[in-house]
């Protein structure tokens, strides 16, 4: 039988506030997975600290409600450990790009087989309303009373350079792409990062009103694969595009780790090594 947009939530209430634009990532994020008919029990979904990290809570898989920034390395672990599960990672601009920017790097090196969810709302929202990495400048905030004096990060450039296999911007004002680019991002074999710009309106920066006026879909003649194309394109000045930046196939970490295992006992020629006598080699 079909599964439903139920039998991919909790049945927790969100606790989030009236008209949050998570709730609309969350229903894009369980439509893409009746799309595309994921296993609940073969799905975990790792969450940083924040509004943005209740994602795990709601979510009717496992589920790990992390450490802030902490995400990253920690789907890392659970795909290193468990390669069959479908891993989904969720944080905000704060979570991702703040404390937990340093991990970004080394998730797309590894290009780990998950699907990282930056939802962007420019603001500390849980902890209600400090500068986050994405604050625009002047704009004033709890910890900027005179307003923000560091650049905003622009981070699809970066992303690009780090060279995640898998790059897109969207929005739950674009729901019907939104839901598309997710359910090509959990198909993507490798590290995909969906970064979604949706508004905190209790401490709102963007609005959805505002994101209407700002957000542009890529063209439809745009060739993903074309990553100067791509980087021009995220530093397009007059317009914020959406869409599927750069995506690229290599080889993923579980591709790699078999074949190291496979060199690994290859070089043993087939000598039985147990866990004891490991432990033991490092005495
Ligand atoms: C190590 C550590 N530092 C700081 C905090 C406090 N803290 C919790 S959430 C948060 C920022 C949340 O902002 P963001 O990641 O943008 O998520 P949002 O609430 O906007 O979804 C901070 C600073 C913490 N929990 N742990
Ligand atoms: S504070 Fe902002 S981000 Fe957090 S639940 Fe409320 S509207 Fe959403
Ligand atoms: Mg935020």
């Amino acid at each position: 039988m079909k599964r439903t947009l139920q039998d991919y939530s909790s049945g927790i209430k969100p606790v989030w506030c009236p008209g949050c634009g998570d709730y609309g990532v969350l229903r894009g994020l369980q439509q893409a997975m009746v799309d595309l008919d994921i296993v609940p029990e073969e799905t975990i979904t790792i969450s940083g600290i924040g509004c943005s990290g209740r994602f795990s809570h709601y979510m009717n898989s496992y589920n790990l409600h992390g450490t802030h920034g902490r995400a990253v390395p920690t789907a890392i672990g659970a795909k290193a450990a468990r390669p069959e599960l479908t891993v989904l990672c969720v944080g905000g601009d704060g979570d991702g790009l703040g404390i937990g920017g340093g991990h970004i790097p080394h998730a797309a090196r590894k290009n780990v087989d998950m699907t990282y969810i930056l939802i962007d709302n420019r603001i500390y929202g849980l902890t209600k309303g400090q500068s986050s990495p994405t604050t625009p400048i002047d704009l004033q905030t709890k910890t900027a009373p005179y307003g923000v004096y560091e650049e905003p990060m622009n981070a699809i450039p970066i992303f690009l350079t780090y060279g995640i296999s898998f790059i897109a911007r969207t929005s739950p004002i674009q729901m019907g792409a939104m839901t598309e680019i997710l359910k090509q991002a959990i198909s993507h074999k490798g590290f995909s990062l969906v970064y979604i710009m949706a508004p905190c309106v209790t401490f709102p920066v963007v609005t959805f009103k505002g994101l209407k006026d700002m957000l542009t879909e890529l063209p439809e003649d745009y060739d993903p694969t074309d990553r100067m194309r791509a980087l021009e394109m995220a530093y397009a000045e007059d317009t914020m595009y959406t869409g599927i930046f750069y995506k690229v196939n290599k080889p993923t970490l579980e591709d790699n780790l078999q074949a190291m295992i496979r060199k690994a006992c290859a070089s043993r020629k087939g000598e039985k090594f147990t866990v004891k006598q490991m432990l033991e080699s490092y005495t």
